[in-house]
């Protein structure tokens, strides 16, 4: 986490991302995607202002990456930077069903969301009772309007780049089996949009699937791996953070910097 100070709303900071191979030397393509957080910190954050905005970063495809974040509101605030790599979603899984965090069972990544559980277990032991958080990004290869479609037995809850898209979570829901749920939403190609997933099984059969259809592909498949992405901070990778306005980047943790 690096410290950017205080931070005027509306301020749009800019920083240079240098990735940098395992040996240390510079790396020369792109590829990766890369994803800057601002967290806003300190004792005055107001309850309705969110506390992460997430930045922009284009791929200079030479191993630099050129990122932006809009501060939503005056503070101070501390820049995070991942790599969102494919292969599927991270899945959270709870051993209750209201995904209380001590009721954690078990995180794993999961290559696609197409879980057909029957009366099987869930969570490692756990077939009724248990909820399921799934965190990601979806990008796609086309950039249109997409339908998706959540095929679950017995809640679900849908976010995609922070709208709540399909909201079938609560107990008095009319009869909330077997439901086939959409939205439809815009994805731009090759752009990370950031999805949650919450779920839960009550009792009985279980079901979670997460598919998608649009113009280009109208038959409906589950979303595939190499659409799906998860962030992890970077390891192999080491990134150099450079802010473009004059200030203030202090060295922190295995992130390296220049200012000027
Ligand atoms: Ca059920």
């Amino acid at each position: 986490m690096n410290h950017l100070g205080s931070v005027e709303a509306g301020q749009l900071l800019r920083f240079s991302v240098f990735a940098k191979t395992c040996g240390g030397n510079d790396q020369s393509v792109g590829g990766d995607v890369v994803r800057v957080e601002a967290h806003k910190v300190g004792k005055n954050v107001l309850k309705d202002t969110p506390l992460i905005t997430i930045g922009a970063c284009d791929d200079n495809e030479n191993g630099t990456y050129a990122c932006n974040v809009n501060a939503t509101s005056s503070g101070n605030y501390e820049l995070d930077v991942y790599q969102l790599v494919p292969g599927g979603l991270k899945g959270y899984y709870y051993t209750d069903n209201y995904l209380s965090d001590e009721r954690l069972d078990n995180v794993r990544t999961d290559a696609v969301v197409n879980f057909t559980w029957g009366m099987g277990a869930v969570t490692t032991f756990g077939r009724d009772f248990v909820s399921v958080r799934w965190e990601g990004y979806i990008m796609p290869s086309f950039s249109e309007t997409y339908t998706l479609w959540l095929d679950v037995d017995d809640h679900v809850r849908l976010w995609v780049d922070g709208n709540l898209l399909i909201d079938s979570w609560a107990f008095s829901s009319p009869t909330p089996t077997s439901d086939l749920l959409c939205a439809e939403h815009d994805l731009t190609a090759m752009t990370p949009h950031e999805v949650i997933i919450e779920y839960r099984e009550i009792r009985g059969n279980a079901r979670a699937r997460l598919l998608w259809s649009s113009e280009s592909a109208p038959i409906t498949t589950a979303i595939p791996s190499s659409s799906l992405f998860y962030k992890v901070r970077p390891s192999l990778i080491l990134f150099l953070l450079h802010r473009s306005a004059s200030c203030c980047l202090s060295r922190h943790s295995d992130l390296d910097y220049n200012s000027s």
